[in-house]
Parts: structure tokens; sequence; C-alpha cells
């Protein structure tokens, strides 16, 4: 398992929707490990290919609060979303490729989604909660959107501005 580098906002490839990967190949799952070993050294709570420079359509989560609980690792591979509540919820989102910035955003509070495991087997599962949450900020990832496109232009304008200016800072360091 290898960490990689997770990009930073704004990057042309965090706007372009990710490819199918289909079947499920040896470089797959060595994609997930690596998905896996970055986002919990993030820490985080979630992560999509496309944030660690893949185009493919793969992303992992692992919602697990509780200290003394089991870890939850889940890959999903071609996600899709085939059922959505009219319930909504709405959840301080934030996002490891737009640091230290949080903002509240509204989505179906609850989803069934449809997937294909590392053994190729399909799945379907339907979340709740934080893991609800989880899973759409993650697919809108596959499709190059990001939470901050929920919100107001004036406040997506500065958030950008900060994250310019802060990857400028890590360029000259
Ligand atoms: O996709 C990402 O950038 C990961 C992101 C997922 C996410 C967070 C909040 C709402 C929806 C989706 C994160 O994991 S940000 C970090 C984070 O939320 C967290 C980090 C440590 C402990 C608990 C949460
Ligand atoms: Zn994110």
């Amino acid at each position: 398992m290898t960490k990689r580098p997770i990009l930073i906002h704004p990057d042309p490839r965090l706007k372009t929707a990710a490819t199918p990967v289909g079947e499920i190949t040896d470089e797959v799952r060595r994609l997930a490990d690596d998905m896996l070993e970055t986002m919990y050294d993030a820490p985080g709570i979630g992560l999509a290919a496309p944030q660690v420079g893949v185009l493919k359509r793969v992303l992992v989560m692992d919602c697990v609060k509780d200290e003394g609980e089991a870890p939850r690792p889940l890959v999903l591979c071609d996600p899709e979303i085939v059922w959505t509540s009219d319930a909504r919820n709405v959840y301080e989102e934030g996002c490891l490729s737009i640091p230290d910035q949080y903002a509240e955003v509204e989505r179906p509070a609850e989803v069934e989604v449809r997937w294909t495991d590392l053994e190729g087997g399909a799945r379907r599962e339907r979340f709740d909660g934080l893991w609800a949450t989880c899973v759409q900020h993650e697919i809108d990832h596959l499709d190059g959107k990001l939470f901050i496109d929920y919100l107001k232009p004036l406040k997506r304008q500065m958030i950008t501005r900060k994250m310019q200016k802060l990857k400028r800072e890590k360029a000259r360091a």
C-alpha cells in the first residue's frame, strides 16, 4: 500500500468526469488499497480516485466514528445512485482537496447505491446519516463536482482564491 498525494482545488482533474473501470483488475485493486491508505492517513472519511489524479470511477469510504467500533472500509467501483429519499439532510462538509474549508450542504438524507466490489460482485446498499452524505460527496467527485459548487458564487470564489494562495505558498516552500 502506498500513500498518494491528494490534488488541491483548483485543478482541472477535479472538474473532469471520471470513466468507468469496467473489469476489476489488479491495477484497480492496487489503486483502491492506496486510496484507503491515503484516506486513513489524511485523515478522512472518504476519497475518490480523481482526488489522487486517477480519472476512474472508484471511491473508498469509512464513516465509522466511534473509537471502539471496528473500521468498515468500503470500496465502490462504478457506483450509481438508484434511489434517493424525499427527506433531506444538511451537513457541514469538508473536502481533502479543499483543506480547512467547511460549509453546509443539503442533500437527500438516504440513498440506495449499486456498485461493483473488488471481487467483481454486484452490490447494492441503502445508506443514511453521514454514510449517505459521504457517498454522495464522493460520487460528485467522480462527476467532476465539488461541494463548493453547491454554494453561492461569492462564497465559492472566496474559497477558490484561498486555495490558489495556499497552492502558491506550497509551491514556494
Ligand atoms: O472526499 C473528500 O474530500 C473526503 C471528505 C469526505 C466528506 C467529509 C464530510 C462530509 C462529506 C464528505 C473528508 O473526509 S474531509 C475530513 C473529514 O470529514 C473528517 C476527518 C477526520 C475525522 C472525521 C472527519
Ligand atoms: Zn471531497
